[in-house]
């Protein structure tokens, strides 16, 4: 049995079309995101009782209590596994638009408005080099939200951050469609962001 399973969809594969085709939604979940929690739980054989009764963010979250001969498999295919569960989270058919709710306050103050949040958040996406991920989290000390960037596949949960918001910028993300034009796929991301998840999100890690 598996410690850690693979959470259907919310979507169908062709849902997020025109600004992820099918055939990437389907490739980056049922085999990128599967091929991390595969090899996450293929690592943690024999050392199941260090996971016990953990969800993967609570995992990431102490991930340096690990022993050393396991802990970078963990962040490399725990936070594979944690990040991309996020991405597919904060995606909808019927998303885009504007935050409303307390996230809407929220980033009003720290960013100016929506736009200049937004202008942040997609540069962070556009120049990070190499593969990773942008994000918004909450600070877990300052409860205040910052837009951070992560290398491979490294948590937020592992610095002290809980994310509410994420764009995945690895090319298996947008390659099919996009080819090298990442910034296309950074400015298309936003019609798709299911703002009221991201409140429920900014909710729960206030
Ligand atoms: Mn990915």
């Amino acid at each position: 049995m598996s410690i850690y399973n693979l959470k259907e969809l919310p979507y169908s594969y062709d849902s997020l079309e025109p600004i992820i085709d099918s055939s990437t939604v389907e490739i980056h979940y049922d085999k990128h995101h599967r091929t991390y929690l595969n090899n996450l739980n293929n690592a943690l054989v024999g050392n199941e009782f260090l996971v016990a009764g953990k969800t993967i963010d609570e995992v990431l979250t102490n991930v340096f209590e690990l022993p050393d001969e396991i802990r970078q498999k963990v962040i490399n295919f725990g936070g594979g596994f944690a990040n991309h569960n996020l991405y597919w989270q904060i995606l909808s058919p019927n998303g885009g638009g504007i935050p409303s709710g307390k996230i809407k306050k929220a980033i009003n103050e720290q960013f100016g408005d929506f736009s200049k949040f937004k202008e942040a958040f997609s540069s962070a996406g556009k120049t990070l080099f190499g593969s990773g991920w942008a994000w918004l989290v909450v600070d877990n000390d300052s409860k205040k939200l910052e837009i951070i960037k992560t290398a491979n596949q490294d948590s937020p949960l592992s610095i002290g951050k809980t994310p509410i918001l994420t764009l995945d910028v690895w090319e298996h993300a947008y390659y099919l469609k996009y080819q090298n034009r990442r910034v296309e796929y950074v400015n298309a991301i936003w019609n798709l962001i299911n703002w009221d998840e991201v409140n429920n999100l900014f909710e729960k890690a206030m």
